[in-house]
């Protein structure tokens, strides 16, 4: 279908919505988070399309949902459907039991069953077919992690001529790390079949084109800067880092409200004396989860002065709970709460407060706001937009940030977080000492800076900057998106 207005089209492994059986009906909540708050204007203002899938592998017929979903967003929405078996290829088998552990150099966790491979092609050519539908030669096809890899050589397989772009949202592994992917050479050469390839950090970058000199022949990588070259046959791609963000103002906006400031009275009232150290992370075992619980273990051993004077809240957010390994974290880190609470709970103080569910934004930044200290220590991370979020929500401008250095945001922030190995559990109980023991003078310093930072280079800049690497100057095609 051609059109003639330049149109922006976005595919992601899901569409922006989420939704529930609510009793006979669906319930359809809107899709959160920082790639639909910021794509969503874009989309809006040029009527632009999402393609992904809705979520439901079932046989109902929920195209009256989508139809509601594309209403309200003000966007057209256009699904891939996926079976059971799909799902179970594709999307847990080749996404979440191949490249997700990978790509996060876990790659005990990996299962390499050859069936998955051709599924994920399918379903990367599914994809492609969609976009072929919807795509006109002058649009901009701007495709979204590491589920979709393989969908750019479908694209040109399937003649379609508009540029494409892609962004990997997890970081891309070592070349002794990759090298392992028994599909290793086809997933390099379809992502040269993209025309911009955009990473989180340098170092996910550096590890690619290491990757590309390894395994691609006749490869050439020219010039230096954020966004670089490499020239393969008679293609050139552009590769870039794009560190993603958040939407700075609308953060420290909600955090400075009333609803927030009183959700963080309340959280502080029920620990009263102390401190709270925060942890936010959905649950997977990338985020460090069970090590960071040590080291609050041997923080707590070291320092029995500051008992009943610092409770480490950690909330986990339910995620991927039908993969087993998944299900057996829940249990690691549940056992290990316990048997740290059951060791040193005192009469009017936990020393562990453990949250398994998904907050509420407010009740969020509620948390945001009342923590005097964060930890938030992957053992590999894209990014970790918590870091950020919890920074624009610090209305009082005296938290303190611990980071993994294994964090995409660590290059970022080093300067003025505390940056520590997540694997080193001592160094990590040191920091939390470092933490408490900051003086304000310092905190405030270091914040102001963290907050300026994420505020120059929020989730617009990101837009931005990768639409301009795209387009070679031919952004205001799209409308620039402004806070
Ligand atoms: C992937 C990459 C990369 C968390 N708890 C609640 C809640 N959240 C929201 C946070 C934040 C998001 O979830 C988590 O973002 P992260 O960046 O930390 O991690 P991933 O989900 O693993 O995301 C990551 C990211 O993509 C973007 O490129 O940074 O590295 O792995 O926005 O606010 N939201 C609500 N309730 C909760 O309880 N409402």
């Amino acid at each position: 279908m051609e059109n003639d207005s330049r149109k922006l089209i976005i595919a992601s492994n899901r569409l922006p919505f989420i939704l529930e059986r609510d009793g006979g009906s669906w319930k359809l909540l809107p899709g959160s988070g920082g790639l639909v708050t910021a794509l969503a204007p874009v989309l809006r203002d040029r009527g632009g399309i999402w393609i992904g899938w809705p979520g439901l592998s079932g046989t109902a017929d929920i195209s009256g949902q989508i139809s509601r979903a594309s209403d309200e967003a003000g966007f057209d929405m256009k699904p891939v459907y996926l079976d059971a078996e799909d799902v179970r290829r594709y999307y847990k088998g080749l996404s979440n039991e191949v490249l997700w552990p990978l790509f996060h150099d876990l790659q005990s966790y990996c299962n390499f069953d050859p069936s998955y491979w051709q599924s994920y092609l399918d379903i990367n050519a599914r994809f492609a077919g969609v976009i072929g539908e919807q795509a006109g030669s002058g649009d901009f096809i701007w495709v979204h992690d590491y589920h979709l890899l393989a969908t750019g050589s479908e694209i040109r397989k399937a003649g379609i001529s508009a540029s494409t772009g892609f962004f990997l949202h997890i970081p891309f592994p070592p070349l002794d790390i990759f090298a392992k992917l028994p599909w290793r050479s086809e997933i390099l050469r379809s992502m040269l079949d993209y025309d911009l390839i955009g990473f989180q950090t340098p170092r996910d970058r550096r590890n690619f084109i290491q990757c590309l000199r390894t395994f691609v022949d006749d490869i050439a990588i020219v010039g230096k800067g954020q966004v670089i070259e490499a020239r393969a046959g008679e293609k050139t791609i552009r590769i870039g880092y794009f560190p993603i963000s958040i939407d700075y103002t609308e953060f420290s906006q909600l955090a400075g409200s009333r609803e927030v400031a009183d959700a963080a009275w309340f959280i502080h009232e029920d620990i009263p004396k102390g401190k709270i150290v925060l942890g936010v992370d959905r649950l997977d075992y990338t985020k460090g989860i069970p090590y960071r619980l040590r080291a609050f273990e041997d923080f707590l051993e070291k320092h029995p002065e500051l008992h009943r004077k610092i409770t480490l809240v950690q909330v986990v957010v339910p995620s991927r709970r039908d993969i087993p390994v998944y299900e057996e974290l829940k249990i690691e880190i549940e056992r290990m709460v316990g048997e740290i609470n059951g060791r040193f709970t005192r009469s009017g103080w936990v020393p562990i407060h453990y949250i398994f569910r998904s907050l509420s934004r407010p009740e969020l930044l509620g948390y945001y706001r009342a923590a005097e200290i964060a930890l938030l220590t992957p053992l590999k991370d894209g990014m970790n937009l918590v870091a950020k979020e919890y920074c624009a929500s610090n209305i009082e401008r005296s938290g303190v940030l611990i980071l993994s250095e294994f964090a995409g945001a660590a290059p970022q922030m080093k300067k003025e977080a505390i940056l520590v190995n997540p694997y080193n559990i001592e160094q990590v109980s040191d920091a939390i000492f470092q933490a408490w023991t900051m003086d304000l003078r310092e905190r405030r310093s270091r914040m102001e800076k963290l907050q300026a930072s994420v505020a120059r280079n929020d989730i617009y800049w990101w837009v931005n900057s990768y639409l301009k690497a795209s387009l070679a100057g031919a952004l205001d095609d799209f409308p620039t998106v402004s806070t």
